[in-house]
């Protein structure tokens, strides 16, 4: 398996077309929006659901709705199964070596939470520094800022150049001696770059340091190999991959996961309780205190099953030659900046109009159909890198199509007829 989009084979015409034709799949995508066909360019915010993650849901709730891991009843024993059995689709999924590294959170946030309080409990100590890059969302941010002011440890900062491209050189002078851990995304939400992670966990790993890789934006449009990239943990949600939103997932390898504390206390985390004493449980539930999502996690392994059916190589293909097409058109338009402009790049197209707020131009698309985001994108640093306060962001799927493009291009010559 690879994980550089370079590297991975070039699917057959075949498949493109049997991948784009699995936009009917997406029963929410048919709906008009103010008269207009709905252009869903929000991809990368949450993606839509296609018909069988919705059914697996119901399913689920019609036939096998029940607590798990505790009752010997039959449909508890039948729902922990299923659940499981998400667990081993997952280790399948990203590669994992062993299922006991692959432990169910809410999302994203909540897996680099975790792993910033209870990694940075044993781990960092005053004085030590914590790597970020300049490009990251506010939950690869925060949770190691408030680490470093409880820790009174120092978060640094890996630069990035006007297209949006990580300074190497740089990050290899970052990382020092005092570095306890980077955590870098793998695909920039707010400008598409797609980040060498490999290379990046390889010079970390040649001082000893772990990587945390940010793959929220990656795992709906890549093949995600934790073992190959060699990754000490790998955190992704569930909504942004065509699964329900309340769910996510951390991958970490075992030796680190066995020697963290549980990040919080409660039921299903614990081998036994008394007044003086707790025994935490093994592995991966020593991290899953409560009743966990259950009805969301078997809409996740409906989703995974969903994108092996697909084939992610030629949904990346696809992606590609939309952001290509999409990125041509935009740019004939006057007054237009796109943010973001790495080499490598994923199905997010960042940009400006010149006297425009990105919000009018939200507004306008809005009432032509046209979905996108405007904004932050939670990632105000990238924001104050580029001197804007905002930018509208076109974000694609695979069942998006070179119309809805067209759609979104004539709607963007609205809004200059509008305001411009
Ligand atoms: N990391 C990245 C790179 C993201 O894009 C997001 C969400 C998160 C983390 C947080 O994920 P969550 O599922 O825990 O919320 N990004 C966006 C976005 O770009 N627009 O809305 C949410």
């Amino acid at each position: 398996m690879t994980t550089e989009p370079a590297t991975v084979a070039a699917p057959s015409f075949h498949d493109i077309l049997r991948i784009a034709g699995c936009r009917h799949h997406f029963p929410l995508l048919r709906q008009l929006v103010n008269g207009k066909p709905l252009v869903y360019f929000d991809n990368a915010a949450t993606s839509q659901k296609p018909q069988v993650v919705i059914d697996a849901m119901v399913k689920y709730y019609e036939t096998e709705n029940s607590n798990i891991h505790r009752g010997v009843h039959y449909l508890s024993e039948r729902a922990t199964q299923a659940y499981e059995r998400v667990r081993a689709k997952v280790k399948a999924f990203v590669n994992a070596e062993d299922q006991r590294e692959i432990i169910f959170v809410r999302g994203t946030t909540e897996a680099i939470n975790l792993v910033a309080h209870s990694f940075g409990k044993i781990h960092v100590h005053p004085g030590d520094e914590i790597l970020v890059s300049a490009m990251e969302h506010h939950s690869n941010i925060v949770p190691w800022q408030i680490l470093c002011e409880e820790r009174d440890a120092t978060l640094k900062v890996i630069p990035m150049n006007d297209r949006g491209e990580l300074l190497m050189d740089e990050y290899e002078r970052l990382l020092s001696d005092r570095t306890r851990i980077v955590a870098v995304t793998h695909v920039s939400n707010a400008l598409g770059t797609i980040n060498p992670v490999k290379d990046i966990v390889a010079k970390a790993h040649a001082r000893g340091i772990p990587v945390l890789v940010d793959g929220a934006q990656a795992v709906p449009h890549m093949h995600v190999d934790v073992r190959d990239l060699d990754c000490d943990f790998y955190a992704f949600s569930a909504h942004k991959m065509f699964g329900p939103t309340g769910v996510g997932i951390l991958y970490g390898k075992r030796r680190w996961l066995e020697a963290m504390p549980p990040y919080q206390g409660g039921g299903d985390m614990i081998k036994s309780v008394t007044f003086e004493k707790t025994i935490y449980n093994d592995l991966p539930y020593k991290f899953e205190a409560g009743t966990p999502n259950i009805g969301g996690g078997i809409g996740l392994g409906a989703a995974i099953d969903y994108l092996h059916e697909l084939d992610l190589g030629g949904v990346q293909q696809l992606e590609h030659d939309l952001l290509a097409y999409a990125t041509e058109k935009i740019l004939t338009i006057p007054g237009v900046r796109i943010i973001g402009t790495a080499a490598q790049k994923a199905a997010v197209l960042s940009f400006t109009m010149e006297g425009i707020h990105p919000h009018d131009i939200g507004t306008i698309l809005d009432v032509e159909g046209v979905a996108i985001r405007t904004g932050h994108h939670c990632a105000q640093p990238v924001m104050q890198f580029f001197g804007v306060p905002a930018t509208a962001r076109a974000s694609f799927a695979f069942y998006n199509t070179k119309e809805e493009v067209d759609a979104f291009i004539k709607a963007l010559h609205k809004v200059i007829e509008v305001l411009g």
